[in-house]
């Protein structure tokens, strides 16, 4: 991540790190049972296809197996319905297999720009799937970005669970349902905001995300997460109306992103607002991207 970092800074790139996906929080220590978060990966995977066509290299973060950058598009398709025998499936035929391309209608662009992008390294995949995996990684990420400065940012848009089992107090083995009902109790999951912002890497410009499922909280905890951290940007949105409204928040500024109509039926998604905004915002501390006040 260093390396990555140098690299691209010589060559006055700006660099991002953007988390992505859920954490798994296990429950004994030879895993058989863990919980999850709801969190399918696309914010993450797509504002990173943002960001790189902002021109910014990105440090993808994500949970293994979630959705990723240019693949995300294609994750539904069952690939043997993709490809097909070229001269057709007639008996015998096994010779060249190629796309279909109604199955796949724009995998050419797709795979055009994702060449270009590996071509260019301009994203370098770290992959988590604990909880304890994902804060080492993001420690480590911050450290290796604090060399940079102010080049980094931070785009931290995982689902992070907020309570765990330390280690000391799981059991090694599988959970017997035959000992009756569980109870479990959980810890506090460190909040891992305040030593990225005040001592791993406090130069780089930092942009949180917050979900509740309540709108009526929501503003009032993302306020409260600027105020306690003190770091540039929080980006809040609800769980059921994440794809096409969020509200970006700033010590100062409130701002309302919001997909219409004619945006979802041309296929406009909401990361790219929320990455042109973000970078503006980055860029130009006095730009108006995030300065429409919400009355
Ligand atoms: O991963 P996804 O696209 O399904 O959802 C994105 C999101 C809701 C996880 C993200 O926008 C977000 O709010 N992340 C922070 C969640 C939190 O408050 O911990």
């Amino acid at each position: 991540m260093a390396a990555f970092a140098s690299f691209h800074a010589e060559a006055g790139r700006k660099v991002v790190l953007i988390t992505s996906g859920g954490t798994k929080v296990p429950l004994e220590s030879r895993t058989v049972r863990f919980l999850d978060n709801f969190s399918s990966g696309r914010r993450g995977a797509s504002s990173a296809e943002y960001f790189i066509d902002s021109g910014y290299a990105v440090i993808f973060l994500h949970r293994h197996r979630s959705l990723y950058p240019y693949t995300r598009m294609f994750l539904t398709i069952n690939m043997l319905d993709a490809l097909e025998f070229q001269g057709g499936g007639a008996p015998g035929n096994t010779g060249e297999v190629v796309v279909n391309q109604q199955v796949l209608p724009n995998i050419a662009k797709v795979l055009k720009r994702y060449e270009e992008v590996k071509k260019s390294r301009l994203l370098l995949p770290i992959e988590f799937s604990t909880l304890s995996e994902y804060l080492h990684l993001l420690k480590a990420a911050a450290q290796a970005l604090s060399k940079i400065g102010s080049k980094a940012m931070f785009y931290l848009a995982a689902a992070v669970s907020d309570f765990y089992i330390p280690a000391s107090e799981m059991p090694e083995h599988k959970i017997q349902s035959s000992n009756g009902p569980l109870q479990l109790s959980m810890k506090m999951v460190p909040k891992i905001l305040s030593p990225l912002v005040k001592e791993w890497a406090p130069q780089a410009f930092v942009i949180s995300f917050k979900l509740e499922t309540d709108a009526s909280i929501l503003l009032d905890k993302a306020r409260r997460a600027l105020d306690t951290y003190r770091h540039q940007a929080v980006v809040a949105n609800v769980l059921d109306s994440r794809r096409g409204y969020v509200v970006v928040v700033t010590l100062e500024t409130q701002a309302e992103l919001i997909l219409t109509e004619e945006d979802v039926k041309n296929e406009v998604e909401i990361e790219e607002r929320i990455v042109i905004g973000t970078d503006s915002c980055y860029s130009d501390p006095k730009s108006s991207a995030y300065q429409r006040h919400i009355p």
